[in-house]
């Protein structure tokens, strides 16, 4: 084990012993000195006492060469600390099993309710209303597990329960909240159709008021979680225009199929739900839902989840990457010697960064409640899209090995392409910027 002051050896280095010594203060790393570089500490894989250490024995075994380690609260470190050990502990054991099988890992989402992360951000009803950098902590150490994982916990935190808190009656709040929280109930998110994702304004789905109750006519594709949940947060015009309704699964009328041989975000549940002339009850509707912009509201705060946990993505692939090609020897050196592939690592620990900093500094105006749509599409955009070039590299990086479903980074790299189309494809997000910019909509 570590002790509070030891004698690190870096693992790569044939020919020279390098010492490090680590100042630990409570659980933290405070430094480390290293003869070939003060950068050393930012990178994983030491070995201790002849044995390769567990990344986890480190708080942050990850690129963060701006570091922002430093500038996060004890709650905030022992929230990424506490999430980090459980995703390590409990859930990567279990991913590629789940990812081959495309089944969900079974109890994992009552795991997390147990542990108080699903929907931490949000307050009242019992909710622990965790401030927005340790959730996008959250959200990150989730991810750097699998997209799928962090999928499951977003759909119900900011897709589920943040509709419930915002547009809900008391009534609603008090009875699903809570049980949505403990995972009690799980829930989904029903925007998406058949006919064009990306104009959601389109959608053919509708309820009709027939006086003591509404009916609910149409189908729904592509929803996470569909076939773990007992009820879905379902969008639909009315005659009042877009309305968001609380919809138990198991009415009669409905019928939930599960999307199978996905190629992509395997170890996440996908459905289509089919609504034939539900009768659904007056309370179902969620009263303070106004037209396409409250399913949009919904859709930033998920989108600001996933900004922060593809960096998670982008950081395990890079670390994988990183320690395979330390050890990986050709032409006889190390792969890490060559220049070409030195230029893609730097190149990508420039890109984390970047990615890093922007939702470190968007999670600040957040707090403040001041941020903007525009802000989160270009954090979606930008963190996904650089974590799918990140995964596209370390895959590359790993030659014929990184094929393989022992090594995380094609599984990321594969996720990462839904990931890249859900919650507005990438060229959406561009175009909202867009528009933000020139003040012309492309979209009509
Ligand atoms: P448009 O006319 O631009 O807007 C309609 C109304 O909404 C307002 N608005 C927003 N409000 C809050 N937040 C936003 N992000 C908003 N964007 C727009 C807008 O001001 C307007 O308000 P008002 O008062 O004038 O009525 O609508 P449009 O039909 O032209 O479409 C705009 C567009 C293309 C940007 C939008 O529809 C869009 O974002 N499309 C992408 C759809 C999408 O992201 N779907 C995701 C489905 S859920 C999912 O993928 C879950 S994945 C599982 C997981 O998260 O893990
Ligand atoms: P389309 O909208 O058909 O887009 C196809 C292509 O056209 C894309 O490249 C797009 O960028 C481009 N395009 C579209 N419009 C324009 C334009 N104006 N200008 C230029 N290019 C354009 N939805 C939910 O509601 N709930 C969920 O829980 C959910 N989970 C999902 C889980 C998975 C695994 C996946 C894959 C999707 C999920 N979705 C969910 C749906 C997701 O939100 C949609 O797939 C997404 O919004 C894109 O819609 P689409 O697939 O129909 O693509």
């Amino acid at each position: 084990m570590v002790s509070r002051e030891g004698n690190v050896q870096h693992q790569h280095h044939k020919t020279q012993c390098v010492i490090i010594l680590c100042f630990f203060v409570g659980e933290q790393v405070k430094y480390l000195t290293c003869s070939c570089g003060v950068f050393s500490k930012f990178l994983p894989n030491f070995r201790i006492e002849g044995t390769t250490v567990p990344m986890s024995s480190f708080l942050n075994p990850y690129p963060d060469f701006a570091q922002l380690e430093s500038l996060l609260s004890n709650e905030q470190k022992q929230t990424q600390l506490t999430v980090r050990s459980f995703v390590q502990n409990e859930i990567e054991p279990k991913i590629v099993k789940a990812y081959r099988s495309e089944e969900f890992p079974v109890g994992l989402l009552a795991q997390m309710g147990a542990m108080g992360l699903l929907g931490a951000n949000l307050s009242g009803y019992g909710l622990p209303g965790m401030d927005t950098v340790s959730y996008g902590l959250l959200m990150k150490e989730l991810e750097r597990c699998d997209s799928g994982i962090r999928s499951a916990a977003s759909v119900q935190g900011a897709l589920v329960m943040f509709p419930i808190h915002a547009f809900g009656t008391e009534e609603q709040k008090n009875y699903w909240l809570p049980r949505l929280f403990s995972a009690q109930s799980i829930g989904c998110f029903g925007l998406s159709e058949s006919e064009g994702g990306s104009d959601p304004g389109a959608m053919k789905t509708t309820v009709k008021d027939k006086g003591d109750h509404y009916e609910l006519n149409g189908s729904k594709m592509w929803i996470t979680n569909g076939n773990l949940a007992e009820v879905g947060v379902i969008w639909a015009k009315t005659e009042l225009g877009i309305r968001g309704f609380l919809v138990p699964l198991n009415l009669e009328g409905i019928n939930v199929i599960k999307m199978q041989n996905k190629l992509s975000l395997r170890a996440s549940i996908t459905s289509e739900l089919v609504f034939d002339r539900v009768k659904l009850p007056k309370s179902a509707l969620l009263p303070k839902t106004e037209g396409l912009k409250s399913a949009l509201q919904c859709l930033n705060q998920a989108r600001f989840g996933i900004s922060w946990g593809a960096i998670g993505a982008a950081e395990a692939c890079f670390v994988e990457a990183l320690h395979f090609a330390k050890n990986r020897i050709l032409f006889k050196k190390s792969l890490t010697s060559f220049q070409l592939v030195q230029r893609k690592f730097a190149l990508m620990a420039t890109q984390i960064t970047q990615a890093q900093l922007l939702v470190f500094r968007l999670s600040q105006i957040k707090e403040q409640q001041n941020l903007q749509p525009a802000q989160v599409s270009m954090a979606k955009q930008v963190c996904v899209e650089m974590a799918l070039n990140v995964a596209r590299t370390c895959r590359d990086i790993l030659g014929a090995n990184g094929i393989m479903d022992e090594y995380k980074t094609m599984r990321h790299m594969a996720n990462l392409e839904t990931v890249y189309t859900y919650e507005g494809t990438n060229d959406i997000h561009l175009l909202i910027l867009g528009q933000e910019l020139t003040g012309i909509s492309a979209f009509n």
